[in-house]
């Protein structure tokens, strides 16, 4: 069927969409791509089953509204996360102590999703470096517990770590990939990651040179 066909996709396309994301010239970081790899993401978890569609759920109205902005008028304004920090704060578009009259900015609706790319690379790496008995439920609460858990309140907390028990096997999980074999799996993180967390370490400075790491 038709939906069979659009469901098969890699995790490897997926992951590059976050090395098109480094300009060579000045390391800025290019929304288009951010958003499409944020996409396929979602795109993954949904094949994952309907119980991560409460996550997938907020992603998606994440995407969007930097979506929404990029076909705005201003639109130019978001071309790369640092156009898009240097612009709304100029521009005084960003609420920085209470959520108010610019309660979806783009800087703050990136940190949303920001946060949770440090969650995607530490599941990722323990995934990577994890062995036959490793359970994925636990690889998550780890990488959980160590990133996104800090910034959500009991109650998120609570279904989340209910959620993960629903979590394929490791195989399974491999599988779903659609890399190849473990060992190519393996091989194919080894290689992504890295561009995975250049992203992210490149967003994480310019969050923190600007003081937005906590927006609310
Ligand atoms: C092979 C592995 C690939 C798996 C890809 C999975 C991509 C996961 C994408 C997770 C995106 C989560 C975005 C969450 C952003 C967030 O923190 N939102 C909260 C705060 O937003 P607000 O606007 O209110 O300030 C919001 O409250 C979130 C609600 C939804 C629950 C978030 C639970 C996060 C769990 C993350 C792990 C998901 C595991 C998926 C299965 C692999």
């Amino acid at each position: 069927s038709m939906t069979a066909v659009e469901e098969k996709f890699s995790l490897t396309e997926v992951l590059s969409s976050f090395k098109a994301c480094l300009e060579k010239e000045n390391q800025d970081v290019l929304m288009d791509y951010y958003i499409s790899g944020w996409k396929g993401l979602v795109r993954f978890m949904n094949s994952l089953g309907a119980i991560f569609s409460f996550v997938s759920k907020d992603a998606v109205s994440k995407i969007q509204i930097m979506e929404a902005f990029r076909k705005s008028s201003s639109g130019d304004q978001y071309r790369s996360l640092q156009s898009m920090v240097a612009y709304e704060l100029k521009a005084k578009l960003v609420d920085l102590n209470k959520r108010a009259e610019h309660s979806n900015s783009g800087c703050r609706t990136i940190l949303r999703l920001h946060r949770a790319l440090r969650w995607l690379q530490l599941f990722l790496e323990k995934l990577r470096t994890s062995t036959e008995n490793s359970k994925t439920s636990v690889l998550c609460t780890e990488a959980y517990n160590d990133s996104l858990a800090n910034y959500h309140p009991w109650i998120i907390r609570k279904t989340a770590m209910v959620s993960f028990y629903a979590l394929p096997a490791r195989n399974t999980f491999f599988e779903v990939m659609n890399v190849g074999s473990i060992e190519d799996v393996v091989t194919m993180l080894g290689e992504a990651m890295p561009y995975v967390s250049q992203v992210y370490d490149i967003t994480q400075q310019l969050y923190a040179q600007h003081n937005l790491l906590d927006l609310p």
